[in-house]
C-alpha cells in the first residue's frame, strides 16, 4: 500500500478547524444532503417566473416545463449557461490582462515586458514585422490585434482563434458553424438565446455549448496566458513546496488567492520591498504563499510555495497563522471572511466585482498598482503585529514539488537530448510504449471527492501504466501536496517504461534524480499550455490532436470554468473523463450526445467515473484504442 501524504494533511487541517469549533464545507454539505435530485439531473428550470419547473425524468408527473420546454432542452439550456459563466470568467480575465498590457505600453501602469521571447514568438504567429523594431512597438501591434477581437461587429473569424488554433481542426469547426468573431457578442447571444422563449432546440444549444467552449479555449485561456507570459515572463522549471506546512509561525504570512497575477505579482514585489519593516516588527520576514490558481501562477514563475487548493482555503485560515489573505477574482468562498474574522487575519478583497461582507476592501486597479499593493502588505504587517506571540496551529506537513513546466521549458529540456528535433525523443518513446499516453488532469478540488482521494489515487493508477500526467489548477495543488511532483514519485509509482524516460529527462534537467511523473503546467488558464504541447506533438506527427493517445480528466469538478475547459478539449477531439456527472442526466438525448454521439461529430466523448481506478482504467483503455488506430 502506498503511503499517501495528502490524506494525512487534510485530516490534520480538519482537526485544527474542528478543535476550534469551526464548521467546514463538509459539515455544510452534510447538513444539505441529500442534495436536490432535480438540480443534479439538470431538470430544474428557474429562468422565468411561471416556474421554477421541475421534471421528474422517471416519468412521474409533468413531462415538460409550464411553457412546454422538454427535459433535453432544459438540461442543454442549463449547461449552456454553465459554459457562459465559465467562459465569461476567463474572457474577463483575458481582457483585464490585455488592458493592463496596453496601459503598461502607454506608461500608465507600473509593469514591464518580461517575456521578450514570447513577444517574438507571437509576432511570428501573427505576422507582425520585427526587423529593426523596438520590443514595445512589436508588442503594441499584438495588443491591437487582440483589441480588435473585442471590437469586431463583422463575421470575420477571431484573430486569436484563427492564428493560434491548429488549422485542420479549424476546418472541422467551420463546417459545424463553431468559429466565432467577438467573444462578447457570443456571450450576449448565448444569454439571449437561453432567456425565456428563445432557443428550445437541444441540438442547437449543444452546438452553442461547443462554440462557447472554443471561446473559452482560445480567447479565455490562450490569450490570457500569451499576454501574462509577455508581462510576467515565460515559466522555467523551479523547485517549490506545497501544503499548509509552508506557513511560518514567526513570519508575516500573506496568502495570495484567486487567479490574476496582475495583483499577486505586485504583492510579491512589495513583500520584498517591505521585508525590512517586517523584521523591525520581530518577524523572520514576509512569507508570500500561493492559494488556488494565482498560487499556481506564482509557483510557475517564481517558485512561490503553495499553501492550499480550493477546498482547503477555509482550513488554512483556521490555523490562525495567516496574517493576510488577499484575493482577486474567482473561486473565493464568502465563508473565508467569516473564518478570518475570528483571528487577526486581514481578509482583503480587491476587485470591484468581488465584494464580500466582512472583508476589508482595498480597490486594486493596474494604474495605481504600487500604492494598493503597498497598502495591502502594510495591512498584513499590522495583522502580524497583533498576532505576534499568540498561539497558532500549523500542521508541520509539506511536500517538495517541481513546477514551471511551460511548453518552452519542456522544449528547452528536450533540446538537450535532440537540438534539431526536440519533440522526437518524446514521440520515439510514445512509439515504443515507454510513454503509453498522456492525461491532462485538470480542474478543481471537491469536498465530495477528497475522502476517496480521487485525484491522487487516479493519477497513481495512470503512472503505473506508463501514462504521463500533465496538470494545472487545483489538481496541481493536490498532486504537489501528495508528493507526486518529486523524483521519488517516479521511482515509487511509475511503470518501468515511464521511469526510464523520466530518468533521462531528469539527467538532462540537471536534477539529482528523474524528472517527476506529474508535470505542473500552471493555473487553469494554463490548460492552453497543455493544448499547445498536444498541438505541437500532433503537428510534428502529421495527425489531428484528437488522434493522439491523450485524454483529459476533471476528476473533482466544481466550477463552471471547468465545464467550459472540458468543452474546449472535446472540441479538439480529446475525450474527457469527469466526476461528478455533469447536470445533464435528466436529458436522454443530451446524455447520449455527450457520452457517444459526439464521437461521430468531433471524435471525442465524455465519460463519468466516480472511482479512481475505474476512471484510470477507462482512460488507459481509451488511450490504447488511440494507439491502435495510429498503428502503435
Ligand atoms: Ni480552476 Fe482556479 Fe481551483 Fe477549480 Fe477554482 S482555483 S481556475 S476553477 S477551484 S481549479
Amino acid at each position: 500500500m502506498d503511503q499517501s501524504i495528502l490524506p494525512v494533511i487534510e485530516t490534520a487541517l480538519l482537526k485544527v478547524a474542528h478543535d476550534k469549533g469551526f464548521e467546514t464545507a463538509r459539515d455544510r454539505l452534510e447538513a444539505m444532503s441529500p442534495q436536490c435530485g432535480f438540480g443534479e439531473l439538470g431538470t430544474c428550470c428557474r429562468i422565468c417566473y411561471m416556474g421554477p419547473c421541475r421534471i421528474d425524468p422517471f416519468g412521474n408527473g409533468p413531462k415538460t416545463g409550464i411553457c412546454g420546454l422538454t427535459p433535453d432542452a432544459m438540461v442543454a439550456r442549463n449547461l449552456l449557461r454553465d459554459t457562459v459563466g465559465g467562459t465569461a470568467s476567463h474572457v474577463g480575465h483575458a481582457r483585464h490582462v490585455l488592458l493592463t498590457l496596453r496601459d503598461t505600453l502607454n506608461g500608465k501602469a507600473p509593469y514591464q515586458i518580461k517575456g521578450v521571447s514570447k513577444v517574438m514568438a507571437l509576432a511570428k504567429t501573427f505576422d507582425v514585422p520585427t526587423e529593426g523594431r523596438e520590443v514595445n512597438d512589436i508588442c503594441r501591434d499584438l495588443v491591437n490585434i487582440a483589441l480588435e477581437d473585442f471590437g469586431r461587429q463583422d463575421e470575420e473569424p477571431n484573430n486569436w482563434l484563427s492564428k493560434r488554433a491548429p488549422q485542420v481542426e479549424q476546418e472541422m469547426w467551420k463546417n459545424l458553424g463553431l468559429m466565432y468573431s467577438n467573444p462578447h457578442n457570443e456571450i450576449e447571444t448565448a444569454m439571449h438565446a437561453t432567456s425565456m422563449g428563445n432557443d428550445a432546440d437541444p441540438m442547437s444549444m449543444m452546438l452553442r455549448v461547443l462554440k462557447m467552449s472554443l471561446i473559452d479555449g482560445w480567447t479565455g485561456l490562450t490569450l490570457t496566458v500569451d499576454l501574462q507570459d509577455i508581462l510576467f515572463g515565460v515559466p522555467e522549471i523551479a523547485v517549490t513546496e506545497a501544503a499548509v506546512g509552508v506557513l511560518e509561525e514567526n513570519s508575516v504570512n500573506i496568502a495570495a488567492h484567486g487567479h490574476n497575477p496582475v495583483l499577486s505579482e505586485k504583492i510579491l514585489e512589495w513583500a520584498a520591498k517591505l521585508e525590512g519593516q517586517a523584521r523591525d516588527l520581530g518577524a523572520d520576514g514576509i512569507n508570500v504563499v500561493g492559494v488556488c490558481c494565482t498560487g499556481n501562477e506564482l509557483s510557475m514563475r517564481h517558485g512561490v510555495r503553495l499553501a492550499a487548493h480550493n477546498s482547503q482555503t477555509e482550513l488554512i485560515l483556521a490555523t490562525g497563522a495567516v496574517d493576510a489573505m488577499v484575493v482577486d477574482i474567482q473561486c473565493i468562498w464568502p465563508q473565508l471572511a467569516q473564518v478570518a474574522k475570528c483571528f487577526d487575519t486581514a481578509f482583503i478583497t480587491t476587485d470591484a466585482m468581488v465584494r464580500i461582507p466582512d472583508a476589508i476592501h482595498i480597490p486594486f486597479e493596474p494604474h495605481h498598482a504600487d500604492d494598493s499593493a503597498k497598502e495591502i502588505v502594510l495591512k498584513a504587517l499590522d495583522a502580524f503585529r497583533r498576532r505576534k506571540g499568540k498561539p497558532v496551529d500549523i500542521p508541520q506537513l509539506k511536500s517538495q514539488a517541481v513546477a514551471g513546466l511551460s511548453v518552452e521549458a519542456i522544449i528547452n529540456l528536450l533540446s538537450k537530448l535532440n537540438a534539431e528535433d526536440p519533440l522526437k525523443p518524446v514521440l520515439d518513446n510514445v512509439a515504443n510504449g515507454n510513454i503509453f499516453g498522456f492525461v491532462g488532469v485538470v480542474g478543481c478540488s471537491s469536498i465530495k471527492f477528497r475522502d476517496n482521494a480521487m485525484t491522487e489515487e487516479m493519477v497513481k493508477h495512470l503512472l503505473r501504466q506508463n501514462v504521463l500526467v500533465l496538470t494545472t489548477g487545483c489538481t496541481a495543488h493536490i498532486c504537489a501536496q501528495d508528493g507526486l511532483m518529486t523524483s521519488e514519485a517516479t521511482y515509487r509509482y511509475c511503470g518501468d517504461g515511464l521511469k526510464t524516460v523520466l530518468e533521462v529527462l531528469g539527467k538532462a534537467a540537471g536534477l539529482d534524480g528523474p524528472l517527476p511523473p506529474v508535470w505542473h503546467m500552471g493555473a487553469c488558464v494554463d490548460n492552453s499550455r497543455i493544448v499547445d504541447l498536444m498541438v505541437a506533438l500532433a503537428e510534428r506527427l502529421g495527425v489531428k490532436v484528437g488522434q493522439l493517445p491523450a485524454v483529459g480528466s476533471a476528476p473533482e469538478l466544481v466550477q463552471e470554468k471547468a465545464v467550459s475547459i472540458g468543452g474546449s478539449f472535446l472540441a479538439l477531439g480529446v475525450s474527457c473523463h469527469i466526476a461528478p456527472a455533469p447536470k445533464i442526466l435528466g436529458g436522454p438525448m443530451v446524455t447520449q450526445l455527450l457520452t457517444e454521439g459526439l464521437q461521430d461529430i468531433l471524435g471525442s466523448v465524455v465519460r463519468v467515473e466516480l472511482e479512481p481506478k475505474a476512471a484510470a482504467d477507462w482512460m488507459v483503455a481509451h488511450i490504447a484504442e488511440k494507439r491502435t488506430a495510429l498503428g502503435l
